[in-house]
């Protein structure tokens, strides 16, 4: 199956802003399109994001070079090759480019082409696409961590805590998780209207974050649960986001909101009170990327109780997950497409963390499309857990409705783990799942 044409246009994201969708047609006349999604607290040590920076268009943000990038370059590169060998097309992509974070011609020109030839390779081979790269071998449904409060960079710092997440760990069918999460989301809405402080959601669907303190929002997390009728802990559990990296400068973590300061070892004990005080069973970035010896501690602290997520620190790259497994610094990778810019290093970062024993988490950016190319992904590895955001918003119900066709596709085949998953990395779970 060889490729006949690639071209790409600019869309728009969930924030309003440009992106790149590209589309790759094959000799048959089969064809498969990439969305390509856009980060607001991103990795230092992320792939390049190519915009345009002209301030008369699109406030310096269109993609029309990384669009060029694609029709001049990568179209004429890869006219002829096979689309169903995805490693030696990613590698021909990447050499094309030639720098360590695809900076020449844009991660995002690279990514768009590189998904969308997978999905060009399943369509002509009529598989769904989890069949497609997971060889057959992809029967897990993940489970949900969904967004209830949004903060951070996606609630223009309204709390300093970025995603206050619930998982539903008593979910004993991917469906059943996603009735529970209806029940939590909907009893937090109700919860905010009765306080006078229901107005409107930030940038991932969750509500917005009317809170005068980080753990008022916690506090209002479990007041959710526990309207809802579940048990905080046992049935619903809480996962926060702390995107430390964004909280971070000259050595101290800040919580503006509360005009509170912490060194790495303050900041590590209050998130260990948190551990001990709340429900709380998955901790992300709970340390800024550069912070080493910040994260050696929290794993010292609560990393045999809590899952610890790396996002900013690993960045899907796979050196900085080898680096983390050689220090023990966590027990989960957080795991984004366009972090490192291609599906077959996206797959590699995935495989690397599951060899080592850790849980990879596929994600979902604040910038969303209507692409459900990560609902795939997450089957075809069997990762286990999705992020995606809230439980509204079409470009983050596009992701939890594709997975209940999965569930339909897989039929008897299909496996759900549920909170046992936790059960792989954790030696005293600190909930009971
Ligand atoms: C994160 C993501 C999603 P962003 O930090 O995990 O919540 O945010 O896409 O802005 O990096
Ligand atoms: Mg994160």
């Amino acid at each position: 199956m060889k490729i006949r044409a690639i071209d790409a246009f600019q869309i728009y994201d969930s924030r309003g802003n440009p992106t790149i969708e590209a589309v790759v047609t094959l000799d048959s006349g089969v064809c498969g399109h990439g969305l390509v999604p856009s980060g607001a607290s991103t990795g230092r040590n992320e792939a390049l994001e190519l915009r345009d920076g002209d301030p008369d268009r699109f406030g310096g943000r269109s993609v029309f070079r990384a669009i060029e990038n694609v029709r001049r370059e990568i179209a004429p590169a890869l006219s002829g090759h096979d689309v169903t060998d995805q490693p030696s097309l990613d590698r021909r992509l990447m050499d094309l480019d030639g720098t360590q974070n695809k900076s020449r011609l844009g991660a995002n020109a690279i990514l768009a082409v590189s998904m969308a030839a997978a999905r060009a390779a399943a369509a002509g081979m009529e598989k769904s696409l989890f069949n497609y790269l997971g060889n057959g071998r992809g029967t897990v449904l993940p489970l949900p961590e969904i967004q209830l409060f949004g903060g951070g960079r996606h609630a223009n710092g309204r709390v300093d805590v970025q995603d206050f997440m619930i998982v539903a760990v008593g979910a004993e069918t991917y469906e059943q998780s996603l009735e529970m999460t209806f029940d939590v989301f909907h009893a937090a809405g109700e919860l905010l209207k009765k306080w006078g402080k229901l107005s409107g959601v930030a940038d991932e669907g969750g509500y917005w974050p009317a809170f005068e303190s980080n753990e008022e929002a916690i506090e209002a997390a479990i007041g959710a649960i526990v309207a809802a009728g579940y048990e905080p802990g046992r049935e619903v559990a809480l996962s926060l986001d702390i995107a430390a990296s964004e909280l971070y400068r000259d050595g101290q973590y800040r919580f503006g909101v509360e005009g509170r300061s912490f060194s790495s070892e303050s900041f590590a004990e209050l998130l260990s009170s948190w551990v001990d005080r709340y429900p709380i069973i998955s901790i992300e970035d709970p340390m800024a990327e550069e912070d080493w010896e910040g994260w050696a501690l929290v794993r010292k602290l609560f990393g045999d109780r809590v899952q610890l997520i790396g996002d900013d620190l690993f960045t899907t790259n796979l050196q900085r997950i080898q680096k983390g497994v050689e220090l023990g610094v966590a027990n989960a990778v957080l795991i984004k497409l366009n972090q490192i810019g291609t599906v077959t290093e996206t797959l590699e970062a995935i495989q690397a963390t599951q060899r080592a024993g850790w849980l990879p988490v596929i994600s979902a950016r604040s910038g969303e499309t209507e692409d459900t190319f990560i609902a795939h992904l997450a089957v075809a590895t069997n990762a286990g857990q999705l992020k995606v955001g809230s439980f509204c918003r079409g470009e983050r119900t596009a992701k939890w409705n594709e997975l209940l066709r999965i569930q339909r596709e897989l039929g008897s085949r299909a496996q759900f783990s549920g909170g046992r998953i936790y059960g792989q990395i954790l030696k005293t779970p600190k909930l009971k799942v």
